[in-house]
Formats: C-alpha cells, sequence, structure tokens
C-alpha cells in the first residue's frame, strides 16, 4: 500500500523543483539562524542566494558528527530552544552524545514518514505492532510508535528487552508485527524454541528490522525462523530516526523520502561527489526540518543510490541495503573487512548460527583477525572430527571471502551474548 503518493510517486521533474525549493529555504533559515552554518558560509564565500537549485547542493559545507559533538547540546539548533517539544539523543560507541530536537512540525513529519514506510510494509488498521525498539533517548521505540499509531494500527510499547515477556505479550495480545533489531528477532526466534512456543501460536506476519547492518542471508534466516516478511527500516537520529527509508514490497533497495531528506552519495576520502550506482558515502540534506536542520550531513554508512523507478510505483530514489559503516569497517592488514560479510558467509553454511564476534590483536606489528562463532546445537555434540571439519570448512569460506587469514574458533551455543538492541560484534584490542 502507498500512504502518500502524491509525495512517494511524483516525477521526478517535480521533486527535483519541490527540492529546490525547499533546499533555498533551510539555506536561508540556517544561515539566518544557526551561527555555525553562516560561518562556514562565509569561509567558502557563499551567501543564501548562491543556492538557487538542487544543482547547487554541493557547493554547501558538510556538517559531520564532530560539528554536532563541538556544539553540544544545543549549539545547532535553528528555533528558539522554546520550540523544541521533544528531545533524543544519539549515543554512540564513544564521545559526547548528540542531542536532537524535535519541534511540534519535526514530529508530525517524523509520524509521516514513518508511516509511510508502515503502509509499504502492508501494516494497517487491526495491526498489531509490538514495538520492541528501545523507548527512551534512542529513537527507534518512540519513532516506530507514533507512525504505527498514525496508520491506525494497534501500538504495543513494550520496549527492548525482557525477552520472555516479548514473547507472552506477542502470544497473548495476538502482535502481527514485531518491530525491532535483526539481531534481537533473531534472539527472540531462539528464546521461543527454547520456551517451546510454536510458531503456529503466533499471529505474527510482519518483522519492521533496521538500526544496524543486516545481509539478505540473514533476512533469510529470519523469515524462515520466524515465519515472517522481513522488512528493512534505515535512519538516524541526527537526520529524524527511523524512517528515512525503506523496503518495500519489491525489497529491491530502500525508497529515501527525498521531499524531506535529499541524499547524495561521496568518496569517503575526497568528498567528491558520486553519480547513482556507484558506491560511497550517503550525505543527507533535511529540507524540511526546523530545531535540527542539517546541511550535507555525512552519515558514514556506505552504499549505493539507484534512480531508476521502481516496480512499486514510487520515483523515491532508492539505497542499497546499508552492509556497512567506514567507522565499522576494519582494516586488517591493509585488507577492508566487514562484519556483514561473515555473516553472510556463516548464513550460506548452515552447521553455525549468525551469532560471531571479531577479535582485532597486533602482535608483533601484525594484525590478527579471530572469529569466534558459535556452531548449531546438533553439530556440537558431534564427534571431534566432524568438529574439525566444521572448522576448517568456516575458517576456508571465510578467507575466500576475506582475502586474508583468520584465527576460528568455534565456541558452544549460546556463549555468545545476545544482544536486545544493536549488536555488538568487534573488540579491536589493537593499541595504535
Ligand atoms: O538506529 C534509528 C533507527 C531506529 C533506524 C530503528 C531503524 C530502526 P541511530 O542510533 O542514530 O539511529 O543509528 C544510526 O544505525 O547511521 C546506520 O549506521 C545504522 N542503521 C540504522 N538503520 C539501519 C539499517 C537509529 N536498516 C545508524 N541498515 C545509521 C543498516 C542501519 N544500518
Amino acid at each position: 500500500m502507498i500512504w502518500d503518493e502524491k509525495n512517494e510517486c511524483m516525477s521526478r521533474e517535480e521533486m527535483r523543483d519541490l527540492q529546490s525549493k525547499r533546499l533555498r529555504h533551510t539555506v536561508e533559515r540556517v544561515y539566518h539562524n544557526v551561527p555555525f552554518y553562516r560561518k562556514k558560509m562565509h569561509e567558502l564565500g557563499l551567501e543564501p542566494g548562491d543556492i538557487k537549485d538542487i544543482h547547487d547542493l554541493s557547493k554547501l559545507p558538510f556538517t559531520t558528527k564532530q560539528d554536532l559533538r563541538d556544539n553540544y547540546p544545543y549549539g545547532l539548533s535553528a528555533v528558539p530552544m522554546s520550540e523544541v517539544v521533544r528531545l533524543h539523543a544519539s549515543s554512540g560507541t564513544t564521545g559526547q552524545p548528540v542531542v536532537v530536537g524535535y519541534t511540534r512540525k519535526d514530529l508530525r513529519i517524523w509520524s509521516e514518514v514513518v508511516a509511510r514506510c508502515l503502509a509499504a510494509y502492508g501494516v494497517d488498521r487491526g495491526d498489531f505492532v509490538q514495538v520492541a525498539y528501545g523507548y527512551g533517548l534512542f529513537t527507534g521505540g518512540m519513532g516506530l510508535h507514533y507512525g504505527a499509531e498514525k496508520v491506525g494500527a494497534a501500538v504495543i510499547p513494550i520496549s527492548g528487552g525482557n525477552t520472555k515477556k516479548q514473547i507472552q505479550i506477542m502470544r497473548d495480545f495476538g502482535s502481527t508485527v514485531l518491530a525491532c533489531t535483526p539481531s534481537y528477532a533473531l534472539y527472540l526466534a531462539e528464546a521461543m524454541q527454547e520456551m517451546g512456543v510454536k510458531r503456529e501460536e503466533l499471529k505474527l506476519r510482519v518483522g519492521i528490522f533496521g538500526a544496524e547492518p543486516w545481509t539478505d542471508n540473514m533476512r533469510k534466516e529470519i523469515e524462515r525462523s520466524l515465519n515472517i516478511k522481513a522488512m528493512d527500516i534505515y535512519g538516524l537520529s541526527e537526520i529524524i530516526g527511523p524512517g528515512v527509508s525503506y523496503d518495500c514490497e519489491m525489497q529491491n533497495g530502500l525508497h529515501i523520502n527525498e521531499d524531506h531528506f535529499i541524499p547524495e552519495t561521496i568518496n569517503p576520502d575526497t568528498g567528491e561527489v558520486l553519480t547513482c550506482g556507484s558506491k560511497g558515502e550517503i550525505v543527507f540534506t533535511t529540507i524540511t526540518k526546523e530545531a535540527l536542520p542539517l546541511l550535507r550531513y555525512r552519515t558514514r554508512d556506505l552504499s549505493i543510490l539507484h534512480d531508476e523507478k521502481c516496480e512499486c510505483g514510487r520515483t523515491l530514489v532508492r539505497m542499497e541495503k546499508c552492509l556497512g559503516r567506514s567507522d565499522d569497517m576494519l582494516i586488517i592488514r591493509g585488507v577492508n573487512v566487514f562484519p556483514t560479510q561473515i555473516e553472510s558467509v556463516l548464513l550460506e553454511m548452515g552447521e553455525t548460527k549468525p551469532h560471531y564476534l571479531l577479535f582485532v590483536d597486533r602482535v608483533n606489528n601484525l594484525d590478527i583477525l579471530e572469529v569466534w562463532v558459535e556452531v548449531d546445537e546438533v553439530f556440537f555434540s558431534d564427534e571431534i572430527k566432524k568438529l574439525e571439519s566444521i572448522t576448517k570448512k568456516i575458517k576456508h569460506n571465510i578467507e575466500s571471502v576475506l582475502g586474508i587469514g583468520v584465527k576460528l574458533k568455534l565456541v558452544e551455543p549460546k556463549t555468545i551474548e545476545r544482544s536486545e538492541g544493536k549488536a555488538k560484534r568487534i573488540i579491536d584490542r589493537r593499541v595504535l
């Protein structure tokens, strides 16, 4: 179902006109209301009048997470704080959190873009949406919550964690939709099995998964183990939260809500703008945000944009599933390694579960990557010889995908800590 046909299916020319108009307005506003942007534009010799349409976008300065941190907490706000009605924050793994304010209009737009996602997943009145993303400063819980209310579904605001209760409620309340991280979905599937809850006792139909990278193989694994359709939702706090882009029924890239967030891909090293179809870092410019408008925000997420029309009827540009961040990427002996590459190998094999942990060490100036992988229960009880052959096979498959040697350790089922939110896959112990 298409929630907002006018905005999701307009022609590319109409979209460019709308984006140009909104961009001009945004640039005016930040120039006058945000000293940080005025200064940056002055440094580049830019006046708001220099930005006439979308083709001038690349003249504008980038914004980075560091800029947000340097202006902690409210330095980049484009409205007086009395206009702000909600605050969220993204903690990240290191450093100062980033604080994101929303005006009433920002909240309305946020629920509108999430409603578009939900409609695309087939969620409607009569659905019961179990929101198992964390509520709080993290944007996942409340973002999905208001979008689900908007489409008229019944929200079950259970938040993350409390796994047994999640399953009980899912069964007793008849949840038809589950929203959580893909790693938590897998954990729930495992816990269900342990509790002896049969899939037939549940009414679950659709999963709304995001907030961390997950491969197509992971999608298949979740779809198989929970017997649902697994849909991808992407977003980041700085831009609005979940709802920046979403899968449609074609599952052929995530449609970006471009009438609110203009995407670009850039070469992360040089900042050069890339054409559609080339892999690079995704950059967003918000063009309707009131409280925290951002020009050319560097997400660190790597993906590829596609502008061909989608068979679903939407004309919104699509981004490929985001399989890694430039700051998640490990460089091991000069080779780029993404945790999702390992996830994909493990899921193709069958003897293992996609529960893994990567340890990176530096021994005698040489990087060592050790991969811990959980074996399936069925195989773990097997004889040593069989385990040895599985170890060899996994090691070989991982090495041929990564192109570097790894140390592989099989661990007993359930030894790797399960995550209720974003999974932590890397332990980098290198002292540089
Ligand atoms: O994770 C917002 C969100 C909540 C999205 C619930 C989807 C569902 P942050 O905590 O600011 O916001 O983290 C944003 O998470 O830059 C990506 O690296 C990653 N990410 C989010 N969604 C996806 C996805 C929320 N579908 C960061 N696929 C982003 C891959 C994702 N990575």
